[in-house]
C-alpha cells in the first residue's frame, strides 16, 4: 500500500490537505494531513466522497456523441472525437475566423495546469472568452480600493479575536474549518455576531444574531459608523496615520441615523445600537464577510462601507483584528491578486477576445458579432446550472452550431453539447494549487491513472494541437502529458521560489514565501495615497460610483419604488450548502441521501398568507422563469425572504438560476446573482 500527500482542489476556502491511501491502483482511504495548520482535522464529507465519485458508475468513461434532435448520447472512440472536433475547428478558423469560437472555463477544479486551456487557445490563432467572475470580484475590488491589496492575516488568527462578525458568511456550511478557530476564541471569551438574513448553523454560539433585508448591509454599517463617531469609541492616532478620507466619510455618515438604517435594512434601532457598542467597546475585532453578501448590485459599496469600520476603530495589522475576506498571499503564479486581471479593455490579449461578461453569459454569446458565436468550448463549469438567468444561458448555446463540453458527469451543461470528452478527477493528474483562505502552496499529487478512457485537458490539446498543425513551445512542456512531462512543466514554474520544490511539497503542503502572518502589520497599504482609503477616487474614476462608499438600494429592491414590488415581493436567496460545491457532488448516492430534493425555505407567515403548508409543491417565479419544488417552513429565515441553495441540476428539479438576472455587480464585473425578486403559489392555489 502506498500513502500520497494530496490536497483537493475545489473552489473553497478551506482547500484542505489530505492523505490517501492507494492499494493495487484504487484509493481505500481519504485521511487527514496535519501538514496544512488550517484543516488538519482532515476533509469533510465531500473529501470523504471522492471514494463513491471516482468510481462512480454515473462518470463518463469515454467520449459521447449526442444523437441529432435527440437527448441521447452514443459512445465513440477519441479518434472520431478529435477528428470531428479538429474538423470543426478548422471550419471555423478559415471561415468566420477563430473568434468565433467561445472558450468557457469556470472554478471546477484549481492549479497551474489550467492554463494550458488558454495557451491551446492562443495557438489556435484566438478564440472569444469571458471577462469578470460568478464568485468573488466585487469583494475583491472594494477590498483592494480600500486597503491596497487582498490577503488576510493566516487563518488561526481569529483564535486571539475577542469579537467576530461573520458578517454574511455562513462558515459552519462553507469553510467549516474556520469555525474551529472561531470555536477556540469563543472559548477563551470572545463573543460571536453573525449577519445573516437566515439563521445558520454558523449562529449556534452567536451573541447576536442580526437579520438585515437582504442587499442592505451598507446602510446598516454606515448607521454602525455614525454611532462610533458620535460616541467617539474611534482609534484617533490610527486614522491620522492610516486612513484616507476620514473627514469626508464622517460628515457622510452624519445623516445615517439608527432610525435611518433601522428603516432602511429592517433591523431594530435596539440592535444597532448593540452591535456598535460592541464593536466601539471590544478588542481586537475581526470581520469575516462572506461571498454571498457581495453579490448584489450595491455590494463593491457595501463591503467598503463595512471595511470602513475596521480602519476608523483601528482594527487592521493587528493580532486578533482585520478583515477575513480573501487571502491571495498563495496567488504567487498568477495576476488574480491583482483583479484588474480579470477585466477586460484594459488588457487586449492580442487574438483572444475578452468581450463577454460571465455575468451575462447568456445575452452577450447571443449579441456577439463580427463574427457571431457558432461554437462553444465548456470546461471546469457548469453555466447552465451556474451562472444566472439559465433560460438565455440556454438559449444562447442553442442557438451555436457545435458545443463541446469536458466533464466528468453529463451535468446540465454537458447534455447541451454535441459532443463530450470525459474529464479526469483530482487523483488522477499532478498538478499544483494555492487557497484563498490560507497561504499554503500544495502539491495535488497524482495517485492512480485515469479510468478508462479518461484523458486529462493538457493531453486533449495536445492531441487537437496534433490534428490542427498548431505551433508548440521549443521545450515540448505546453501540452504535459506524461508524469515527467507534467513535473517538469510544474517545477519550472516552481523554478522562481527554490524554497518549493516538488521533492518538498511532495511530502507536505508550505507557506507561500513571504505570507504575513498578521496581514499590513508593516502598514503598508498599497492604495494611491499609501493608506487605507474611505475615499476613493479610483472607484468613481473606473467603476462610476461615488468615492465614498454611500448607500443605495439594490436594483431589485422591494422598496425602490418598482412598480412590480406587489407581483414579487419575496428576495429569493440562493446560498451554497454543506454538503455540495455548487453543482459537484449532489448527484451522488452517499450525499444525496443527506439532500434527496431541492426545497424552497419560507417563513411560516408568508407561507400562510400564500395557504402553503410544509411540505406541499410550490411555484417559484418571477418573469424570467420559475421552478416547483417543495416547501419548508423555516422560522429562521427572515419574513419576506425564501431560500433555494445552489446548485440543483435541472435534472434534479430545477437550477435556482431559472430565477436570476444576467447583470454585474457594481463593481469588479461580478454577478449579482442575489439581487432577485420572485413570488411563491402553491400548486394548487387554482392560479
Ligand atoms: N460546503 C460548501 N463550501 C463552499 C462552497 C459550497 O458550494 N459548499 N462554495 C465555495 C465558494 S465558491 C464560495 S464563493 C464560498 C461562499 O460561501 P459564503 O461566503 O459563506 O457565501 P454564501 O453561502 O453564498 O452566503 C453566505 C451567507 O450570506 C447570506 N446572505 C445573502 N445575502 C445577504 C445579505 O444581503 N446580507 C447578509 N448579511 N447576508 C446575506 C446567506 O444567507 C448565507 O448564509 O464558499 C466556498 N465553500
Ligand atoms: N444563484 C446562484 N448561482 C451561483 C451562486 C450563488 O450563490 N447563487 N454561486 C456562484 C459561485 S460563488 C460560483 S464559484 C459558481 C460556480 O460555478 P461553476 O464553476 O460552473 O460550478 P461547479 O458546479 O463547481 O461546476 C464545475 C464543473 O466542473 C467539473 N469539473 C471538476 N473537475 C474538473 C476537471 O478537472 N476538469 C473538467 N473539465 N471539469 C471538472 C465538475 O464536474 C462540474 O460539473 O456558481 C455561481 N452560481
Ligand atoms: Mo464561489
Amino acid at each position: 500500500m502506498n500513502i500520497f500527500t494530496t490536497a483537493c482542489p475545489r473552489n473553497c476556502y478551506s482547500t484542505c490537505a489530505m492523505k490517501v491511501q492507494v492499494e493495487n491502483g484504487r484509493i481505500r482511504r481519504i485521511e487527514p494531513h496535519t501538514g496544512n495548520q488550517a484543516t488538519p482535522g482532515g476533509a469533510c464529507l465531500k473529501g470523504l466522497s471522492y471514494l463513491e465519485r471516482v468510481y462512480s458508475p454515473d462518470r463518463i468513461l469515454q467520449p459521447l456523441r449526442r444523437r441529432p434532435g435527440s437527448g441521447e448520447f452514443d459512445p465513440i472512440s477519441w479518434n472520431e472525437a478529435l477528428e470531428t472536433i479538429a474538423g470543426k475547428l478548422d471550419e471555423l478558423r478559415s471561415g468566420p475566423g477563430p473568434q468565433s469560437v467561445l472558450y468557457y472555463a469556470a472554478s471546477g477544479t484549481k492549479g497551474l495546469l489550467n492554463a494550458v486551456g488558454m495557451d491551446f487557445w492562443r495557438r489556435f490563432g484566438g478564440c472569444t472568452t469571458t471577462f469578470g467572475d460568478l464568485c468573488w470580484p466585487a469583494g475583491l475590488e472594494a477590498t483592494r480600493l480600500t486597503l491596497g491589496e487582498n490577503k488576510h492575516s493566516a487563518p488561526w488568527d481569529i483564535a486571539k479575536a475577542k469579537l467576530i462578525v461573520l458578517w454574511g458568511k455562513n462558515a459552519a456550511e462553507t469553510n467549516i474549518h474556520q469555525m474551529v478557530f472561531v470555536d477556540q476564541a469563543l472559548d477563551a471569551g470572545a463573543k460571536l455576531v453573525v449577519v445573516d438574513p437566515r439563521r445558520t448553523q454558523s449562529a449556534e454560539r452567536a451573541a447576536l444574531l442580526v437579520q438585515p433585508r437582504p442587499g442592505t448591509d451598507g446602510a446598516l454599517a454606515l448607521a454602525l459608523a455614525r454611532l462610533l463617531i458620535v460616541s467617539d469609541r474611534i482609534d484617533h492616532q490610527f486614522i491620522r496615520d492610516h486612513v484616507h478620507g476620514f473627514e469626508a466619510f464622517a460628515s457622510m455618515v452624519e445623516v445615517c441615523t439608527p432610525e435611518w438604517a433601522a428603516d432602511i435594512t429592517d433591523v431594530s434601532t435596539a440592535f444597532i445600537h448593540q452591535l456598535a457598542e460592541h464593536i466601539g467597546t471590544i478588542r481586537p475585532v475581526t470581520i469575516s464577510p462572506g461571498f454571498g453578501m457581495q453579490r448584489y448590485t450595491n455590494s463593491g459599496q457595501t463591503m467598503r462601507a463595512l471595511l470602513a469600520l475596521l480602519a476608523i476603530t483601528g482594527n487592521i495589522g493587528k493580532p486578533g483584528a482585520g478583515w477575513v475576506y480573501a487571502n491571495l498571499q498563495s496567488h504567487i503564479f498568477d495576476e488574480v491578486r491583482d483583479p484588474i486581471a480579470f477585466y477586460p479593455p484594459e488588457r487586449p490579449d492580442g487574438v483572444v477576445r475578452i468581450s463577454i461578461s460571465t455575468a451575462r453569459l447568456g445575452k452577450d454569446m447571443l449579441a456577439t458579432r463580427d463574427p457571431e458565436l457558432r461554437m462553444a468550448w465548456v470546461e471546469r463549469g457548469n453555466p447552465v446550472t451556474q451562472n444566472p438567468e439559465t433560460n438565455t444561458v440556454l438559449e444562447a448555446f442553442r442557438a451555436l452550431d457545435f458545443r463541446v463540453v469536458v466533464d466528468q458527469f453529463l451535468t446540465d451543461t454537458a447534455r447541451e453539447a454535441d459532443i463530450v470528452l470525459p474529464a479526469k478527477t483530482m487523483f488522477e493528474q499532478s498538478d499544483v494549487i494555492g487557497a484563498y483562505w490560507h497561504a499554503y502552496i500544495q502539491f495535488k499529487q497524482k495517485v492512480i491513472d485515469p479510468p478508462g478512457a479518461v484523458k486529462p485537458e493538457s493531453e486533449i490539446y495536445g492531441l487537437l494541437a496534433e490534428r490542427l498543425g498548431l505551433p508548440g513551445a521549443d521545450d515540448g512542456t505546453v501540452f504535459p502529458v506524461s508524469d515527467e512531462e507534467v513535473e517538469t512543466y510544474l517545477s519550472a514554474r516552481l523554478s522562481p521560489f527554490p524554497e518549493l520544490s516538488l521533492e518538498r511539497l511532495r511530502e507536505d503542503p508550505q507557506l507561500a514565501p513571504g505570507q504575513e502572518e498578521v496581514a499590513f502589520a508593516d502598514r503598508v497599504f498599497a492604495t494611491p495615497s499609501g493608506k487605507i482609503e474611505l475615499e476613493s477616487e479610483e472607484a468613481y474614476r473606473r467603476w462610476g460610483v461615488d468615492a465614498l462608499p454611500v448607500y443605495t438600494e439594490p436594483v431589485e429592491s422591494v422598496r425602490g419604488g418598482a412598480p412590480d414590488a406587489d407581483i414579487l415581493p419575496l428576495y429569493l436567496m440562493t446560498p451554497n450548502t454543506k454538503n455540495r460545491i455548487h453543482s459537484q457532488f449532489n448527484n451522488l448516492r452517499m450525499i444525496r441521501q443527506l439532500s434527496p430534493r431541492p426545497l424552497v425555505h419560507i417563513h411560516p407567515d408568508d407561507a400562510r398568507r400564500r395557504r402553503i403548508r410544509d411540505g406541499d409543491l410550490v411555484r417559484v417565479h418571477n418573469d424570467r422563469g420559475e421552478l416547483i419544488l417543495e416547501a419548508s417552513l423555516d422560522n429562521g429565515l427572515k419574513a419576506g425572504c425564501v431560500s433555494i441553495t445552489n446548485g440543483w441540476w435541472i435534472s434534479e428539479g430545477g437550477t435556482v438560476n431559472f430565477c436570476s438576472a444576467g447583470r454585474e455587480t457594481d463593481m469588479g464585473h461580478g454577478a449579482a446573482f442575489h439581487d432577485v425578486r420572485v413570488e411563491v403559489r402553491a400548486l394548487d392555489d387554482g392560479e
